[in-house]
């Protein structure tokens, strides 16, 4: 599962449109946390891959083009009732 999520971002970076956003989330404190989040971003339409790790406190997104933006990530992650700490996108 990891070696195609890999694969895929490498693919999609090569290409040109592919974005992966890291945020630390505070609150998270069980599978029912990382479900939640996992659905919200899940069916987003320009998210490919979702990643939520409880033990990090960590959301990660693989998204095409720019959307959604930071300022979706973060409300929709307030909206969950998370605190989006700190956000890192990478092109
Ligand atoms: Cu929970």
């Amino acid at each position: 599962m990891k070696t195609i999520l890999l694969i895929t971002t490498l693919f999609l970076s090569t290409i040109g449109f592919a974005r992966t956003v890291e945020v630390d989330v505070h609150g998270m404190t069980c599978a029912f946390c990382v479900d939640n989040l996992q659905k919200r971003f899940g069916k987003m339409d320009s998210v490919i891959s979702v990643d939520v790790s409880l033990k990090n406190n960590k959301l990660m997104l693989v998204t095409k083009g720019d959307k959604p933006t930071v300022e979706m990530i973060k409300q929709s992650i307030l909206d969950a009732g998370f605190t989006p700490v700190k956000v890192t996108e990478t092109k």
